[in-house]
């Protein structure tokens, strides 16, 4: 009956004047139909992300174009009502969201056909990827290729591991990705956006975004430069400078991160004061014999500690939390939202490592949001803008990380109160959110100039290495072509999730946790704040979580900060003391780089690092000998 009813509401629309009431049953009904087929459509994507194979390639392609038909014929509906003078602005706003469909626009199904099966293909193309080592054997990204790129020392080895990955993926992306990129801009098209570029940003709702992002780069850009000189110096100390170009670029293999997006993985390598306490994590969650299933707890308690829900059933019943040996699966990471209101999930080949904790806390951010929203309209039930929701998976991380923290949850023995201390700690946390900000940054000012047709297959790769040398300030280690297609060694290039959202989201969480540790009383410095345990500064949280994306991205912000902008000032404050220490170090040494990639690149010796040191002291011991034996006889 009900079925009838639906049908009768959805597909009426005929007459040109509607009424509010109308309106109002017309996206109820929108709102159940729909609840079905992202669910359905959630389902088959995770069979084919969870297992990759043809047929259920076959099968998320089918509910894919389903789901685009569905959205097409609504549309066209709700586009007959008169829903921009309707004085209820929620209801305003549930119409504009349901007739902007997007990609469903296009009158070619064959363009959504195509879309669908180029993003799954190069996705899966991604995650089979595989390097064979003479020394390691086969290997692929996660566990193996991650675990080399963050624990050796060793130049030559973490060469083969960079470019070999590189070959294994990108490389073999770059005819899909062009057709890719044409699919996707010609169905645009039919929305009314020149490009898809244009379509992505318009998710934040404001006219000035591209300028928004560029001046918060600007602003956050000298503490990047003063990093990546302190940073330079002690890799040249450990690589030998005959390394590094005369540029002053760094080798983009060197820190400990396959995409160089964050550096904690060689603090090691950089701790300013080796006297004083350092945290080393990873080794005393193994030493205390961490498994998966209790870093998943650990996040769990972070959130309930502040009046967040606990984990479903569902989630631990239908999660994929450790790699499965008997298949193919996406292990990038990922939150997974089945529009239900319970079943809720974390995909993710979970090793033990400080890292990967922190990944559960990221993901684990996604699941409380989706908790917090799930009494919204299933259109409402997104981030406020896209970069709110990755801001809301990290900022328990400004406070986890925290020594004090670390200290309560048994990893870390005593909590230091020194500034030699309170500098390493800084290093640290710069190491992972300085270092991203340019990255997070050019991802997409690469990708908007492919969709603007500015950047094509003939200069692919040209043009990100022109941006990962002008704004990480890093060169790549081999030659590049035209052959190679860097770009797709990313996970979000292949699996076309826009990237400016996490340096949004690497600028908001700053905001957020200075605005709440203010409401839980810190009298500390920002950074050695923890929230943990404090209810307000949760329901402070959840007052914006709730608001889902009903209303636009400032106001989510105004609920959280009490003002309506982004800003860089709370980063900037939360590393001052850093910056003052960094420029201190840096003040005899140039800083900064030449804004193209070097023209010459220093090739390695056949030895390694390690032995190119052992073989210049051999040497010199040779000849010192030899000049003894000389001058007495
Ligand atoms: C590890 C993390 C993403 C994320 C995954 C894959 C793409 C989208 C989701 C969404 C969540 C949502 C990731 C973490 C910080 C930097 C970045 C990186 N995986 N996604 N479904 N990160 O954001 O969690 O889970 O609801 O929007 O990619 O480069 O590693
Ligand atoms: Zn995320």
């Amino acid at each position: 009956m009900w079925k009838f009813l639906l049908l009768g509401v959805l597909f009426r629309g005929t007459l040109a004047q509607e009424t509010e009431t109308d309106g109002q049953a017309f996206v109820d009904e929108y709102d159940a139909k729909v609840g079905v087929l992202w669910n359905e459509n959630g389902k088959a994507a995770w069979e084919y992300y969870t297992n990759i194979t043809d047929h259920n390639l076959e099968v998320m392609t089918n509910s894919s174009l389903k789901m685009a038909e569905f959205d097409k014929e609504i549309a066209a509906n709700a586009s007959k009502f008169d829903y921009k003078s309707f004085s209820n602005e929620t209801l305003k706003r549930l119409f504009t969201k349901i007739v902007n469909i997007g990609f469903a626009a296009t009158n070619d199904s064959d363009q959504l056909k195509a879309i669908s099966n180029l993003e799954a293909d190069l996705t899966g193309i991604y995650s089979k990827g595989e390097v064979c080592l003479e020394s390691k054997g086969c290997l692929q990204l996660e566990p193996g290729l991650t675990d080399i790129i963050t624990n050796s020392r060793d130049y030559n080895e973490l060469l083969a591991v960079w470019k070999g990955w590189r070959d294994a993926s990108g490389k073999l992306m770059r005819n899909k990705y062009t057709d890719f990129v044409k699919a996707m801009n010609a169905a645009i098209k039919f929305s009314d956006f020149n490009d898809t570029g244009e379509y992505w940003r318009s998710w934040y709702e404001t006219p000035t975004f591209e300028q928004d992002v560029k001046t918060l780069f600007e602003e956050l850009e000298p503490l990047y430069v003063e990093l990546h000189a302190y940073v330079r110096k002690r890799l040249k100390q450990k690589y030998g400078k005959e390394m590094f170009p005369e540029s002053g670029h760094i080798p983009a293999h060197l820190f400990g991160n396959m995409w160089a997006q964050q550096w904690s993985n060689i603090y090691d390598l950089l701790v300013p004061f080796p006297d004083a306490s350092s945290m080393d994590i990873t080794s005393k969650m193994i030493e205390q014999n961490y498994n998966v299933t209790h870093m998943y707890r650990v996040a769990e308690d972070f959130f309930m500690s502040i009046g967040m829900e606990k984990m479903t059933d569902e989630f631990w019943q239908n999660s994929m939390l450790v790699k499965p040996d008997d298949r193919d699966v996406v292990c990038h990471a990922s939150a997974w939202d089945f529009y239900d209101g319970k079943d809720f999930r974390i995909k993710q080949c979970t090793a033990i490592t400080e890292d990967q904790l922190l990944t559960v806390h990221h993901e684990m951010g996604h699941i409380v949001y989706y908790q917090n929203y799930k009494h919204l309209p299933r259109l409402f039930r997104r981030g406020a803008n896209p970069g709110f929701h990755e801001g809301m998976a990290d900022i328990v991380s400004l406070s986890f990380q925290t020594p004090e923290h670390m200290h309560v949850i048994g990893l870390l023995d005593n909590v230091p109160n020194d500034a030699d201390s309170d500098i390493n700690f800084l290093l640290k946390m710069a190491l992972d959110k300085v270092a991203f900000l340019p990255f997070g940054y050019l991802i997409d000012q690469w990708r908007w100039s492919v969709f603007r047709g500015e950047t094509n297959s003939s200069n692919y790769n040209q043009h990100w290495w022109d941006l990962r040398c002008r704004y990480q300030g890093i060169s790549p280690p081999v030659q590049r072509t035209e052959q190679d297609f860097d770009p797709g060694a990313k996970y979000h290039i292949p699996g076309n999730t826009p990237y400016i959202r996490y340096f949004v989201s690497f600028v908001v969480q700053f905001q957020w946790h200075k605005a709440l540790c203010e409401v839980a009383g810190n009298t500390k410095p920002l950074h050695r704040c923890d929230i943990y345990k404090n209810t307000d500064a949760g329901d402070k949280l959840r007052e914006m979580l709730m608001m889902g994306s009903s209303k636009q991205w400032q106001d989510a912000m105004e609920a959280i900060t009490g003002q309506r902008l982004m800003s860089a000032k709370p980063l900037v404050e939360y590393f001052d003391p850093l910056l003052k220490w960094l420029k201190e170090q840096n003040k005899e040494d140039n800083t900064g780089w030449s804004a193209s990639c070097p023209s010459v690149i220093p090739t390695p010796q056949p030895l390694s690092a390690g032995s190119t040191l052992e073989f210049v002291s051999i040497t010199c011991f040779v000849l010192c000998a030899v000049f003894a034996f000389l001058n007495t006889n």
